[in-house]
């Protein structure tokens, strides 16, 4: 009974095993598998059922798709110099084509890679590789190419085998995994609106797919969380309907085995300046707009203090028409639905959800809060709130005292030689201090859901685990008025850049050189110098910015003549009639920066008497947003009660938001953090993060700027291919050797393809040879310490692993007489 059980299981396991590939049909002939099918019925009829899945499958490989397009035949089929268009209905054939790999042309220049390009995109194959890289389009439209069925069709399939696909890279990235025992990251980049969170999302998607958890409400967590987070990140910008503005660093968790156990999220540098303004054309984040609308259709404005005519001016600053938008549009409606599913999915508790959406409206009617000069003989610079609607409304969302709010808006303590003052503000001040409170609340919020969602996606600890990491990173910017957010953005992607330089180009050059390999040297343009001249201490422009945000009395204007004194290079410049601005020649190109508010940007600086009042709040989720962890350090220990807000103002002196939320750990003396200060530490936790794993490169290339299916602009194309090096990855994936494995290792990992099981051989070179050999493997070399391998070697090396040692499994299970 046992052995047929046991018999049961295995077969069950295989069913699953092989479900995807088409080698199924040979198990049918296993004596094995025609045991189980005499003995167990539905197990016969399960695995027929899942043959004829699979032939269905395999056939679609070779069906043309009839995709619909935007354009209908006859429209817009003029062709001018920059553009060309397709008119008719295009049909997406799913059949491998000789140039899915750009390394495999013959003729390797620009005009023939972008005319390959053209052709694959106008054949909606969006997808194509460079060697080991996937190049991906915008389609601007959707594809049907991403159900389960194509999940299917990639799931550990050999690269060739299928056309280019997101799912084959994520396959890549999760097959190594498993087989290698080693951690992966994914990183997608490209400029913004070129594809990268939508590729992200895609390859969240298929992992959730490989890594088959037995637990469905796990997998459905994981899927939520990109939506609720972009919800609470993501904003309308004029580049992108869906930009993101942060940075997210997603690991997604696996048992040794492979199954999916949870998900964790880093986020980097939320553009919190958002909340407060946002440029012509532009929207605040999504939230705001999905709660507004969903709260108005549930008719709960009243309950969270929101107006009902006119919208609150921090999601209405421009046009004053935000209001029939969200009364009329369905979409928000339905966005704000399925925000809820995700936070109920995810885990949080009511409680918690209308807590943040207490804070959410908290924000827009903090926004809302008008103060006036009340000036007098004695008092010149005072202001005040006129109108409390507002205000109290606030307060009361908040859960804190009106009067002591309007105290920490309208006024300040300085302590001088131990005395304390109280200093009023001016409106401006005022006004300053209100939106100051605002980006801080939200940018704390945005920490905490995110903090929350890995406590609640978190995985048991006691297995060790694997994990893919997926970067997607706000894209390149350059718009007509860029500013320090801009700023941030780019130095960020020139990090990415510089770091996909080294995998690709330097570390291997350097390697061959040292082993003796004889390869020739592919040249490709570092944009070391650019990062130097952002990063480096003291000299580089954030140390620079960060030393004239210390002077209370600099201005824009002695920021800039810093900048110009002391940067001098070719990337630097500062145009000569344009006033209050510098160029920088970017690695995707030149960006003029204004630096109006660049200094105030930096300090972030949030006044204590803000943090103090909000500490006292009675809401629990704020009071958690604004403890201190400072307190643990010992540098400053504030006693709070409510009524005493004074006293409590007293210890405290000044609190920077970056300071307490973020890394406290960072801050153990009185200096004060800057934006440019954390935001170099976060570049540096990121990449700690990625260099952990084996990398896999995405580049997402924008083929318009006008968002259009079909449309290929082969000007921009072409500005995207040369400034990512695209040319020059061809040749060195042509010429070079991606993958160097220590001799050692290689014949530890590799040896059941040349030696038995039990054999165990020495990692020597001979042994190395011979396991190359019997894979019939050729056009590798082997260096002083290492084998050199092109990828597609790794791959089919890979691919014969899993098979013999599913060979051996089964031959074992054979031996000890379990399978009857
Ligand atoms: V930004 O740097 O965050 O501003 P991304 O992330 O590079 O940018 P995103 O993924 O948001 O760009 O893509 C922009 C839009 O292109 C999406 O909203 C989709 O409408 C469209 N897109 C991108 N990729 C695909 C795809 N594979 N299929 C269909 C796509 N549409
Ligand atoms: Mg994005």
């Amino acid at each position: 009974h046992w052995c047929r059980s046991f018999s049961h299981f295995i077969a069950q396991c295989l069913i699953k095993d092989f479900e995807t590939r088409p080698s199924v049909t040979h198990l049918l002939e296993h004596p094995f598998i025609k045991q189980a099918h005499g003995k167990d019925t539905s197990l016969g009829q399960q695995l027929s059922v899942l043959i004829r899945e699979q032939q269905d499958v395999g056939n679609r490989i070779k069906t043309r798709y009839i995709l619909p397009t935007t354009q209908t035949a006859g429209q817009n089929n003029t062709v001018t110099s920059q553009h060309e268009r397709i008119n008719t209905r295009k049909t997406l054939i799913i059949e491998s084509c000789p140039d899915d790999d750009l390394v495999d042309l013959e003729v390797l220049d620009e005009e023939t890679i972008i005319a390959h390009l053209q052709r694959r995109y106008q054949e909606l194959q969006i997808y194509t590789y460079v060697g080991d890289i996937l190049i991906a389009l915008n389609p601007f439209q959707n594809l049907n190419i991403y159900s389960p069925q194509f999940s299917k069709l990639y799931h550990g399939m050999k690269r060739s085998t299928n056309p280019p696909h997101i799912f084959a890279t994520a396959d890549a990235a999760y097959q190594s995994m498993v087989t290698l025992s080693k951690d992966q990251c994914i990183i997608i980049s490209g400029e913004s609106g070129a594809g990268k969170t939508e590729s992200a999302h895609l390859i969240v998607q298929h992992l959730t797919f490989l890594g088959k958890a037995n637990n469905r409400t796990l997998r459905e967590k994981i899927l939520q969380v990109n939506p609720l987070v972009e919800a609470f990140g993501n904003a309308c910008t004029a580049i992108n309907d869906n930009s993101s503005r942060f940075g997210k660093y997603l690991e997604m968790k696996f048992t040794p085995t492979g199954a999916v156990m949870g998900a964790k999220i880093s986020e980097y540098l939320l553009e919190k300046s958002r909340v407060i303004k946002q440029a012509t054309g532009e929207k605040n984040f999504h939230i705001f707009y999905y709660i507004y609308a969903g709260l108005y259709h549930q008719g709960n404005l009243k309950k969270y203090r929101l107006p009902n005519k006119t919208a609150p001016r921090y999601i209405d600053c421009i046009n004053g028409k935000v209001m029939q938008d969200i009364v009329s549009s369905k979409l928000y409606e339905e966005q704000f639905d399925a925000i809820q599913d995700c936070f109920r999915i995810i885990g949080f508790t009511e409680e918690e959800v209308n807590s943040v959406y207490r804070i959410l409206s908290g924000i827009l009617n903090t926004g809302n809060i008008e103060f006036t000069s009340t000036s007098s003989q004695h008092q010149s610079d005072k202001s005040e709130v006129p109108d409390s609607e507002a205000l109290d409304n606030a307060a009361t969302l908040l859960s804190i005292g009106s009067e002591e709010l309007q105290e920490a808006l309208t006024s300040h303590c300085v302590v001088t030689r131990g005395e304390t003052i109280i200093r009023t503000n001016t409106v401006d001040k005022a006004t300053d201090v209100r939106d100051a409170m605002s980006k801080a609340l939200y940018g704390r919020l945005f920490s905490w859901i995110v903090n929350r969602i890995n406590a609640l996606m978190c995985c048991d600890g006691r297995i060790t685990g694997m994990n893919v990491g997926i970067l997607d990173i706000f894209g390149f910017e350059n718009f007509k008025k860029n500013s320090f957010e801009q700023l941030c953005i780019n130095i960020a992607n020139e990090q990415i850049q510089f770091y996909f330089n080294q995998h690709i180009f330097a570390l291997e050059q350097i390697e061959y050189q040292s082993e003796g390999v004889d390869a020739s040297l592919v040249e490709y343009e570092d944009n070391r110098p650019i990062l130097d001249m952002f990063l480096q201490k003291p000299m580089g422009l954030l140390s620079l910015l960060d030393e004239e945000s210390r002077f209370p009395q600099a201005t824009d204007q002695t920021l800039v003549d810093k900048f110009q004194d002391n940067l001098r290079n070719k990337y630097f410049w500062t145009p000569k009639r344009v006033e209050l601005c510098f160029g920088i020649q970017h690695y995707a190109g030149k960006v003029l920066y204004n630096v109006s508010g660049f200094l105030e940007k930096n300090r972030d600086t949030l006044p204590a008497d803000i943090v103090v009042v909000l500490r006292t709040s009675e809401n629990k989720l704020l009071q958690q947003l604004f403890s201190s962890p400072l307190t643990k350090t010992g540098t400053r220990i504030i006693q709070l009660s409510s009524h005493k807000l004074f006293k409590s103002r007293l210890t405290v002196r000044s609190v920077d938001t970056m300071e307490m939320m973020r890394h406290p750990e960072e801050t153990t003396n009185m200096r004060r953090q800057t934006v440019a200060s954390y935001f170099r530490y976060s570049l540096m936790d990121l990449l700690s993060k990625m260099v952990v794993g084996t990398p896999h490169f995405v580049r997402c290339i924008k083929p318009n700027d006008d968002r259009q299916a079909l449309l290929f602009n082969k000007e921009r194309v072409m500005v995207q291919l040369r400034y990512t090096g695209i040319l020059e990855t061809v040749n060195i994936r042509r010429q070079g050797y991606s993958h160097r494995i220590l001799i050692e290792e290689f014949v530890n990992r590799y040896y059941y393809l040349a030696f038995r099981a039990h054999q165990m051989p020495q990692g020597s070179r001979e042994n190395a040879i011979i396991i190359l050999q019997r894979a019939k493997l050729d056009n590798w070399v082997l260096g002083k310490t290492k084998v050199f391998l092109k990828y597609y070697h790794v791959e089919q090396l890979n691919l014969m692993l899993r098979e013999v040692i599913a060979r051996v499994v089964l031959m074992q299970a054979y031996t000890k007489g379990w399978l009857g």
